[in-house]
């Protein structure tokens, strides 16, 4: 199976967005490493599992979408959740759990969600995040509207069966889904071609009768096009598409791992030939589209935004103790 990058010039894509999508990354990677140190302080409570080197896999997927297009995620989320516009405060105050965070602080870094801005949740169930989406595919069918749903999974999600089941039934049914393996090279301490039947995840997807590609995922207008292409079929009733996203996490599984799995020098080759923010700047710079001065500018808005998140964070209320059995169930919420 061939690997989809795209080519040196940027044809096909929005030009006046491209330095957003710089942007994007710019923020998603501030935002993780400025979380890692947070959790490693102590201010984080619960797991973390931060994306930096996943950066162009967000963007480049959320920017093929349309923004009421749906989205959901994992227990490794921070950077749909951004990608896909919620606020980088609530983002922050959520994984602190305050009651500024996007879902009121009882999510924490995990459960991030923003039904407005068609984030459906992220969640820890590994491999549960498609189902989601396919149930959300479902519904704009049942309701005639012409959205898609996105749904991310790992590579260790792909080695569970309830992936396949949903991607089974998105191919029979046709729904306009976008099943997005990002696969990080491992799950936990696994390394996935270790434990991964066949020749890949997208050609084991391919037996279901859908379009199945292994993509650059460091390369985001490769991801833009694939996403782009894979929503417009979805749209127009063409059925799912699956997506393997070649990609790689620098950091551990979560906040504070000790890695004994990889050799740093995997990790320095990955940050030196194929880091998805440099490989932008250098095409976007290439193009004539950005310098050095623009690089500076647009990396210091990103600090400056999360610095004010980090204050904004820090400031905000605890949850108020009285309402923690709020939103447990509608059993509760009826009063009964
Ligand atoms: C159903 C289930 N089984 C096991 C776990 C424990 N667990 C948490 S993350 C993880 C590995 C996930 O790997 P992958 O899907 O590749 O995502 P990545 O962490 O690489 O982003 C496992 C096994 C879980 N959360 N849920």
């Amino acid at each position: 199976m061939t690997i989809a990058t795209s080519g040196p010039d940027l044809d096909g894509t929005p030009q006046a967005e491209l330095l957003d999508w710089l942007s994007d990354m710019l923020l998603i990677r501030r935002f993780e490493e400025v979380a890692d140190e947070l959790t490693l302080r102590g201010k984080v409570p619960g797991g973390m599992h931060a994306a930096i080197g996943q950066e162009a896999v967000a963007v480049g997927a959320v920017r093929g979408l349309r923004s009421d297009d749906i989205v959901s995620g994992t227990h490794r989320s921070h950077h749909h959740a951004l990608a896909k516009g919620l606020p980088v405060g609530g983002v922050l105050a959520e994984l602190f759990g305050k009651a500024t965070g996007v879902v009121g602080g009882r999510g924490g870094s995990m459960h991030l969600a923003d039904f407005e801005r068609g984030m459906w949740g992220s969640n820890g169930i590994v491999g549960a995040g498609l189902g989601i989406a396919m149930g959300a595919a479902l519904g704009q069918v049942v309701k005639g509207s012409d959205q898609v749903a996105l749904g991310f999974f790992g590579d260790g999600g792909a080695n569970t069966g309830r992936v396949w089941e949903f991607v089974n039934l998105a191919a029979v049914w046709k729904l306009p889904l976008i099943a997005v393996c990002e696969n990080n090279v491992y799950a936990v301490e696994t390394m996935s071609s270790q434990v991964t039947g066949g020749e890949s995840v997208a050609a084991r997807a391919a037996g279901f009768g859908l379009p199945s590609h292994q993509i650059d995922g460091q390369d985001v207008v490769a991801v833009y096009h694939a996403v782009r292409e894979a929503a417009e079929r979805g749209r127009s009733g063409g059925g799912p598409t699956f997506l393997e996203l070649l990609t790689y996490r620098y950091r551990g599984h979560n906040s504070g791992e000790v890695i004994r799995y990889r050799t740093e020098d995997e990790v320095t080759r990955w940050r030196t030939s194929k880091d998805p923010i440099e490989r932008f700047c250098a095409r976007l710079t290439e193009q004539g589209l950005l310098d050095p001065d623009e690089l500076d500018r647009r990396t210091s808005a990103a600090h400056a935004q999360v610095d004010d998140a980090v204050r904004f964070a820090e400031e905000s209320p605890w949850p108020d103790p009285s309402t923690a059995a709020e939103n447990v169930s509608a059993w509760t919420r009826s009063g009964r």
